[in-house]
């Protein structure tokens, strides 16, 4: 298992936490939630290259992370709705020389064009929203081939009922 600290940098309200969330549990949020700033969220990829954690945290400011100077890597998000939110994305990049993703957020409310190096997602309904992670494994890692494999099947524990307790919940199915 390898783990990387990785920060979700981006001006306020570019879609930081709902991106992390999506990854985490699935939901999408519809509210804008300030209580994912100072959380770190651990999130775990299979890949081809094994057991890959993301460490991730959320800042509108590299230089206060959270994470001292142990960051690997940075997604750099804006949102495409408000493209001077953009610039602070790019100058987070170049604050430090890391691994990094220039993320474009909430493509479902533009006109879809593209830019060169930017990777286009919305969180909204998954569209995209894995590929800024297997891009910045890659990058981590150094290896471009890297790609998800499936989460493997986890074996159940073994539970042995005794006969009373059998007894008892077909009862209760029964009622
Ligand atoms: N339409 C649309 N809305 C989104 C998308 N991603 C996030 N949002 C909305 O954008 C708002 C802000 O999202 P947050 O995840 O709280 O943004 P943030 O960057 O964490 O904000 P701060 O931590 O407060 O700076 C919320 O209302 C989200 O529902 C998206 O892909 N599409
Ligand atoms: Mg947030």
């Amino acid at each position: 298992m390898t783990t990387y600290k990785i920060l979700v940098v981006g001006a306020e309200a570019v879609g930081k936490t709902t991106y992390i969330r999506r990854h985490q549990t699935g939901e999408f949020m519809s509210e804008r939630m300030i209580h994912g700033k100072g959380v770190t969220t651990n999130i775990s990829f299979y890949t081809t290259r094994g057991l890959i954690v993301l460490s991730m945290r959320e800042s509108d400011d590299i230089l206060d992370s959270g994470f001292d100077n142990e960051l690997d890597g940075l997604l750099a998000m804006y949102d495409l709705t408000r493209p001077h939110t953009k610039q602070v994305a790019v100058d987070a990049q170049k604050v430090r020389a890391l691994s990094s993703v220039l993320v474009g957020n909430k493509a479902d409310l533009v006109n879809m064009h593209h830019d060169d190096g930017v990777v286009y997602i919305y969180s909204k309904t998954n569209y995209h929203y894995e590929i800024p992670i297997i891009n910045l494994i890659r990058k981590l890692t150094g290896d471009a081939t890297v790609n998800f494999i499936d989460c493997p099947p986890i074996t159940p524990p073994l539970v042995t009922l005794r006969p009373r307790v059998t007894a008892s919940s077909k009862r209760i199915r029964i009622e």
